[in-house]
C-alpha cells in the first residue's frame, strides 16, 4: 500500500501540499533547516526552513531565466558572480555560455551545497567546471569587499526572511552596484507578483535609484507559489530589449530561447502596475 506522507510549504494564508515518496535528508545546518524529500509530482525537491527551493521536474526555468537573459543582454559577460545558488542549478547554466569565463558562487550556507552535491546531482552537475569558484561565505560581505570587478551579479536567493532578508535591501543594491563594472548588470529573483507586489514595487524604486536601466521578467514555476514569478534586470548600461535575436547563441535549453529572451519582458497589465 502506498504511504500518505505529505509535506507543505506554509506561508501563513496559502499551504501548498506535495505527497512524498521518500524523506532522503533532514537537518539542520548553521543557518536553517534543510529537508530533501523524494515526491511524487516534481521528484526531489530541497525545502530550506520549510519552504520550496528546487525541484527535479521543474528547477530548469527558474535556473535558465535567473541567468540566461542576463548574460545575453552583456556583451562580454566573462566574470559572473552568483550569490546563493548553493544547489548549483545558476552555475551549471552559466558554465554552458561560451562567452563566460569565471563563475564566483558566494554561499553563505556550505551544508546547501554539499547536500546539493549529493542529493540533487543533476543540479548540481557543474561545481567541477574549471570556469567555476565556490566560496562559503557571506555574500553580503563579499559584495562590500568587490569593488568594479564584476561583469554580471546574479542573486539567487532564498525568500526575504532569515539569512537572505539583507539581499533584498538598498544598502545591498547599492554595494552590488558598486561591484559591478561600469557596464555591468544585476539580477534578482523578486517573488510573486501575487503575494508580493509591495516587495517588487520597492525593489523596483529602489533599483530605479541607482541604475538607468531597471527591467521586471516573468516566468512560469510551479512549485513557487502562485506560479508566476518575477525576476528583476537592472543594468547600467544594456538593455536587454536591443539585444539581437542573431546574437542569442543556441544552448541547450529547456525554457530559454530567442523568444522567451524578449517576450519574458511583456508584462500582464496588472504586473506592469506594481512597476509603473
Ligand atoms: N519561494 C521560492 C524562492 C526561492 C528562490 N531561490 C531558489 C534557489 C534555487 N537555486
Amino acid at each position: 500500500m502506498k504511504k500518505n506522507v505529505w509535506i507543505t510549504e506554509d506561508n501563513g494564508n496559502l499551504a501548498i501540499s506535495y505527497r512524498v515518496k521518500e524523506t532522503i535528508h533532514e537537518e539542520q545546518t548553521d543557518f536553517q533547516h534543510l529537508t530533501v524529500v523524494d515526491t511524487y509530482d516534481f521528484g526531489r525537491m530541497l525545502f530550506l526552513d520549510g519552504f520550496v527551493m528546487t525541484s527535479i521536474k521543474d528547477e530548469f526555468v527558474y535556473h535558465e531565466m535567473i541567468t540566461q537573459p542576463a548574460v545575453n543582454t552583456h556583451q562580454n559577460p566573462e566574470k559572473v558572480l552568483i550569490i546563493g545558488g548553493g544547489d548549483g542549478g545558476a552555475v551549471r547554466e552559466l558554465v554552458k555560455h561560451p562567452k563566460v569565463k569565471q563563475i564566483t558562487l558566494v554561499e553563505i550556507d556550505g551544508r546547501v551545497i554539499e547536500n546539493s552535491k549529493k542529493y540533487l546531482p543533476e543540479i548540481a552537475a557543474s561545481y567541477d567546471d574549471p570556469k567555476v569558484t565556490v566560496l562559503v561565505d557571506d555574500g553580503i560581505k563579499h559584495i562590500k569587499e568587490n569593488k568594479n570587478f564584476y561583469d554580471i551579479i546574479i542573486i539567487d536567493s532564498t525568500d526575504p526572511i532569515g539569512p537572505a532578508e539583507g539581499l533584498f535591501s538598498g544598502e545591498f543594491y547599492r554595494n552590488v552596484s558598486e561591484a559591478l563594472k561600469e557596464d555591468g548588470i544585476m539580477v534578482a529573483q523578486t517573488e510573486s507578483p501575487f503575494a508580493d507586489d509591495k516587495l517588487i514595487k520597492r525593489i523596483h524604486q529602489d533599483l530605479q535609484g541607482i541604475y538607468p536601466l531597471v527591467k521586471l521578467y516573468l516566468a512560469y514555476i510551479p512549485t513557487y507559489p502562485t506560479g508566476m514569478w518575477t525576476f528583476t534586470m537592472a543594468s547600467k548600461k544594456y538593455d536587454p530589449l536591443k539585444v539581437k535575436a542573431e546574437d542569442i547563441p543556441e544552448l541547450q535549453h529547456r525554457y530559454y530561447n530567442k523568444d522567451i529572451h524578449f517576450a519574458s519582458f511583456v508584462l500582464p497589465n496588472f504586473v506592469a502596475d506594481i512597476v509603473k
